[in-house]
């Protein structure tokens, strides 16, 4: 395991604090012909002498697991869910690539958060020449699609995990992240996810602006969710601290139990 500063990254506000750089090679598959392709693979990348481990993604679909184990060739076995698109859908693709519905297990990679750094291989490709380069390049890196469209293939793609490691956000971040900073009409105002304690915090600009604010965000930590908040049933009393917002959540809750 490598320690050392990664220089392409954002310059941090705490420089004592290092990141471990963890970085690995990751296969997906979804049954035990995707687990034997990436096998093979996987030893195409053990021939060209890469220093890097590999992982496997395997889904319930793949049943002989230990077998796969037992070559020796994975550094790592992870189960992750199989990510589907259902199979009702009206999806045109659909009937001419019936795999097209597992697709979308691939992006359990950016679950693998453990690692910084992940090169995703297909399991249909043959590693030729030694590729620890890629380790190198910055996220999201992958090579164009063949000819048309203009679009890039997801069968070689270099992903980064630095940001907000595991979370949805990070990743929304990741891929849109640039876009919405750049592009002004995609922030949406303050007032379209206000985070609760806005309201406590900035008591002067809320008095001002209160009657703007469309949704309240019971977001983080540092404040009660609603739901923490004590009911007291038998004489139908919020806790005193209860605020207006508060008061509001436990309001259409308590309708629930009504109708
Ligand atoms: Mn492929």
């Amino acid at each position: 395991m490598k320690v050392k500063n990664d220089h392409r990254s954002k310059p941090c506000s705490t420089p004592h604090l290092r990141i471990i750089k963890r970085e690995a090679f990751a296969f997906v598959a979804t049954d035990d012909k995707y687990a034997e392709r990436a096998l093979v693979a996987a030893l195409s990348l053990k021939k060209v002498q890469t220093t890097k481990p590999m992982v496997l993604i395997c889904t319930p679909g793949v049943v002989s697991i230990s077998r796969f184990k037992n070559f020796g060739v994975f550094d790592e076995i992870v189960m992750r869910p199989e990510l589907n698109i259902p199979q009702n859908d009206q999806n045109p693709n659909l009937l001419l690539r019936p795999w097209i519905t597992k697709t979308f297990t691939k992006l359990n990679i950016w679950t693998l958060t453990s690692y910084t750094k992940i090169v995703y291989l297909d399991t249909d490709v043959l590693v030729l020449k030694n590729i620890d380069d890629l380790f190198q390049r910055d996220e999201l890196s992958a090579g164009p699609e063949d000819l048309w469209p203009d679009v890039f293939n997801s069968g070689v793609l270099c992903v980064k995990l630095l940001l907000f490691l595991g979370t949805d956000q990070g990743l929304l971040n990741d891929v849109y992240g640039n876009s919405w900073r750049t592009v002004p009409i995609r922030r949406l105002p303050y007032t379209y996810n206000m985070a609760y304690s806005t309201f406590k915090i900035y008591r002067s600009a809320y008095d001002r602006y209160k009657d703007e604010v469309k949704v309240v965000h019971f977001l983080g930590t540092l404040e009660r969710k609603p739901w923490e908040f004590i009911f007291n049933e038998s004489t139908n009393q919020l806790e005193p601290e209860a605020d207006v917002y508060v008061k509001k959540w436990w309001k259409l809750h308590q309708s629930l139990s009504n109708g």
